[in-house]
């Protein structure tokens, strides 16, 4: 393998070690070589408001033992005081000869690689395509102001999240809403309708909950108000867009309340109109082994007509594992 792509693969690893801690900050993860090659120290962002993994390697030595060596790091470093000094005064005091990057940085605050170039050190990136993956989150938050949004389905093998009337308890297992109720904590927010809180009745125990309930219809003895902060968007406090709310409004407002990623579990209503205005970033798909087969069963996305093949949105799966018996596919949306 490339040697810089292995070491950028490195970085990728300790860059993971902060998941969950540094968000609204990405995750980075450094690498110092020394000027025969040989890796001589590691480091990372550790937490939110702490050292910029650049700073954490570099501080582990001494004034010259990176002189001539090559630094790696899966995000450009910074040229901006912010809650620490710019990395790339550091690195240019401490003489590096080259530094490889995985990205650009998308903080319009940052431009090291000009910093790094006018000193005279040579600046290269490798496997930009993953490092934008590692850090969809961040790229997320910080170009467009909004929250990462998962959306998760849980379906028959017809694609089906229940009968026409509305049976839908249980499509899948035990040990897939086990699972769900583990992955709700990774994110920030969860998502529902006032369409889901009134068919099901759930409890989808969080945090902080966003109910999209335009007209006020979700009961006050509903379980899922019963714990957690609770925001509910209504035609009160959000504006509308086609006679709906509008959720991108109400995504700029979860971010501007410091929500970096919701979770949005709802149906097929709900999932379709954010689906159209492209405010999904990624799917979580369950699917149990169990087939529906009828016409008037709900499906997990509903609400456009598309008559060509050519213009169904498009993603990419990047993971697939078996839990109990059901299916769970990872899906990053790509158009
Ligand atoms: C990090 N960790 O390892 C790198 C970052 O407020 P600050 O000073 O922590 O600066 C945050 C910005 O610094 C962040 O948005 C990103 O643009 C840049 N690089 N941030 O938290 C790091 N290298
Ligand atoms: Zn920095």
């Amino acid at each position: 393998m490339n040697i810089d792509e292995k070491y950028m693969r490195e970085c990728f690893r300790l860059a993971q070690k902060g998941y969950g801690r540094v968000l609204p900050n990405p995750m980075v993860g450094c690498v110092v070589l020394d000027k025969t090659g040989t890796p001589v120290s590691k480091g990372y962002h550790k937490k939110y408001g702490g050292n910029h993994a650049e700073r954490d390697a570099l501080l582990k030595l001494k004034n010259n033992e990176a002189e001539g060596g090559t630094l790696y790091v899966n995000l450009e470093p910074c040229s901006h005081y912010g809650k620490t000094p710019p990395c790339v005064d550091l690195i240019i005091e401490r003489k590096l000869k080259r530094v490889v990057i995985g990205m650009r940085d998308v903080n319009p605050k940052v431009d090291g690689v000009s910093r790094l170039i006018e000193a005279g050190i040579c600046v290269d990136m490798v496997l930009e395509e993953e490092a934008k993956f590692l850090n969809r989150v961040f790229i997320k938050n910080m170009t467009r102001k909004m929250p990462y949004v998962v959306l998760k389905t849980a379906i028959t093998m017809d694609g089906k999240i229940s009968t026409k009337t509305g049976s839908s308890k249980w499509i899948t297992s035990e040990e897939s809403r086990a699972e769900v109720y583990k992955m709700r904590q990774e994110f920030d927010c969860i998502l529902t309708s006032s369409n889901t809180v009134i068919a099901d009745n759930p409890k989808m125990e969080h945090q902080f909950k966003c109910i999209l309930d335009k007209d006020l219809r979700v009961n006050k003895d509903a379980e899922i108000l019963k714990q957690g902060r609770i925001y509910i968007a209504s035609g009160k406090n959000t504006p509308l867009k086609d006679g709906r709310l509008d959720i991108e409004y109400v995504l700029k407002e979860l971010y501007q309340k410091g929500i970096c990623t919701v979770f949005a579990e709802c149906g097929g209503t709900l999932a379709g109109a954010m689906l159209k205005s492209g405010l999904i970033d990624e799917i979580y798909q369950f699917i149990a082994p169990k087939i529906l087969n009828d016409n008037s069963g709900l499906s997990c996305f509903t609400g456009d007509n598309i008559l060509n093949i050519s213009d169904a949105k498009k993603g990419r799966f990047y993971d697939i594992k078996k839990i109990g018996p059901d299916l769970l596919l990872k899906c990053v949306l790509t158009t």
